[in-house]
């Protein structure tokens, strides 16, 4: 029986009101919670009641890029523009359309019940509960380099000739912003694009990116920013006690202007005080103790780190699925090659070592997760090898090897081959990434037991889905398994319309 599509839907409960300002929805949460008694595992279902309420108006966005020239940045806004002007172009193959593919909400589906025939009914993710368009964000943001946005796309050798043609009227006239430029954190081999920084001092640089967003904003007339890093992979920060170990210390560091604060960390402190969302797509240790301190005092949304696009993405379903299958990976190696600017400054060994930190624990939870294959400590060799090839340009490679032990001391190996343009997956993910982050600011939940409604955990664990190394509140699980980061995602957006998660339990078909 096939499914049908439908754009949108009327849910019918008496859980669940519409308002002309926002969406009701009275909620019952089952979990199951666990204790251990004189030794043994006692489990407990609970079901707590919450209301959830999701602001209908859609306020006009803009997205502010750390590393607006570099390949993703300049490939989101082309992206961007060719979508919003219906701009077509002419292949070897054909004309071709432009479309947001590779992002999950603007092109995935959501499964929202059965008919009577027992036929699923979806709708398009994007529509369960209003969302920013992203035909309609504003784009703008930072670059140590000066190329408009024109020559930047050029440069990034990403998109199609016929498409670069048409889309340079539109992108000439977007001009990055001077940056903050400290050397010391990015590869040495960057120092030739720097020519658009900022100056002054540490406290001074900062305080300038904090009037940028101002002014953006009044600018451009948008209720709201989303901050979102794209720029090179720094080199981890110490963390250092009486320099960023708390809020109150990291102040006083800038105000000093104390080496071991990077550029990230001073975007990340600039957009906290300025109530803006900010998100980490790079690898480095942004989120330093002071300034996630400072994002849980003021109530900011964070998220980070690093774009999950690829390799991760496979890794993090492809290990879920032979763990949970029962099958032990004993060896995973990923090996990559690009010849892109990102793959430039990778090749420097600092940098290298911060993306090679956020690829190796991707695997983490899912090998915690089964007992039987892995005994307490053990874990699969896990092997990470970045090289820059300049000749292949964006289109990277990546080859993987997973070894599995199978039954009865048998081999499993596996190998997959994975040719793609980098910056193709990646800008679908920066758009997910600022839409989420918009739509989880304009929700709020109410405890049954409390009067108040209290806005997500600043730490936005919500966006894992779309991060190698996702930061979650203290104390909370990290989860990488790409289909659970997923369900997360589908569950809130069905709680927030009144709709149970999906079970998958088909009982209706299991029984005569
Ligand atoms: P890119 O090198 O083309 O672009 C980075 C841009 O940042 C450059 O234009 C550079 O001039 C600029 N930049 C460097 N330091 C800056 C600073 N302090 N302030 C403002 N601008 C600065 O790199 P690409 O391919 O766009 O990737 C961007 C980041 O995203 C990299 O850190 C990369 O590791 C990360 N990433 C990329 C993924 C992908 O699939 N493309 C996936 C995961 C992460
Ligand atoms: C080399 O690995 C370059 C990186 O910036 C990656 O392209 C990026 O981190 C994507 O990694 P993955 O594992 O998600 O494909």
């Amino acid at each position: 029986m096939s499914a049908k599509m439908y754009d949108t839907f009327k849910v019918n409960s008496p859980n669940v009101t519409y308002t002309d300002e926002a969406i009701i929805s009275n909620y019952e949460y089952q979990t199951t919670t666990t204790t251990v008694e004189d030794g043994e595992l006692v489990v407990k279902p609970v079901t707590a009641k919450y209301t959830f309420k999701t602001e209908r108006k859609v306020p006009k966005m803009g997205c502010m890029i750390v590393g607006l020239g570099g390949n993703n940045g300049s490939t989101v806004v082309a992206g961007c523009i060719a979508n919003r002007e219906g701009l077509c172009w002419k292949t070897k193959s054909g004309v071709q359309k432009p479309n947001y593919f590779g992002s999950v909400i603007m092109a995935s589906t959501i499964k929202l019940g059965s008919d009577e025939n027992g036929r699923d009914s979806y709708i398009p993710l994007k529509n369960i509960v209003p969302m920013v368009h992203p035909n309609d964000i504003v784009f703008g943001g930072w670059d140590i380099n000066s190329a408009n946005l024109a020559d930047a796309m050029e440069r990034a050798e990403v998109l199609e000739y016929d498409l670069q043609r048409q889309l340079v009227p539109h992108m000439k006239e977007i001009r990055p912003l001077p940056s903050i430029y400290f050397p010391d954190f990015i590869a040495a081999n960057q120092k030739d694009r720097a020519n658009n920084v900022l100056t002054g001092t540490k406290k001074e640089q900062m305080e300038q990116i904090r009037r940028d967003i101002r002014e953006f904003k009044t600018a451009n007339a948008l209720d709201k920013i989303v901050v979102i890093w794209s720029a090179n992979t720094e080199r981890f920060s110490a963390i250092i006690p009486g320099t960023n170990d708390t809020w109150a210390n990291l102040e006083a560091a800038i105000a000093r202007g104390d080496e071991e604060i990077s550029p990230s960390t001073l975007f990340a402190v600039a957009c906290i005080l300025e109530d803006t969302p900010y998100i980490n797509g790079s690898p480095q240790n942004t989120f330093v103790p002071g300034v996630t301190e400072l994002a849980l005092q003021r109530n900011v949304t964070i998220g980070g780190d690093d774009f999950k696009t690829g390799q991760t993405k496979i890794k993090s379903v492809l290990t879920d699925f032979l763990v949970s299958a029962g099958i032990k990976p004993v060896s995973i190696v990923s090996y990559n090659h690009l010849g892109n600017n990102d793959g430039k400054n990778l090749s420097a060994p600092q940098q290298f070592r911060s993306k090679e930190i956020t690829k190796s624990n991707v695997v983490d939870d899912m090998i915690a997760s089964n007992s039987i294959l892995y005994k307490e400590g053990e874990h699969p060799d896990h092997v990470i090898v970045i090289k820059y090839v300049p000749y292949v340009g964006d289109s990277k490679r990546a080859m993987d090897e997973y070894t599995s032990q199978i039954f009865m001391g048998g081999h499993n190996t596996l190998v997959i081959h994975n040719t793609c343009e980098d910056s193709l997956l990646a800008a679908p993910i920066i758009l997910d990434l600022v839409i989420l982050a918009e739509l989880a600011d304009r929700i709020s939940l109410k405890p049954q037991e409390s009067q108040d409604y209290v806005s997500f955990h600043p730490v936005l664990s919500i966006l894992s889905y779309l991060l190698k190394a996702p930061l979650v509140p203290e104390k909370a699980n990290v989860v990488n398994a790409l289909f659970k980061q997923r369900a997360a995602i589908e569950n809130i957006l069905k709680a927030c319309v009144g709709l149970p998660p999906d079970n998958n339990m088909l009982l209706e078909s299991q029984v005569k």
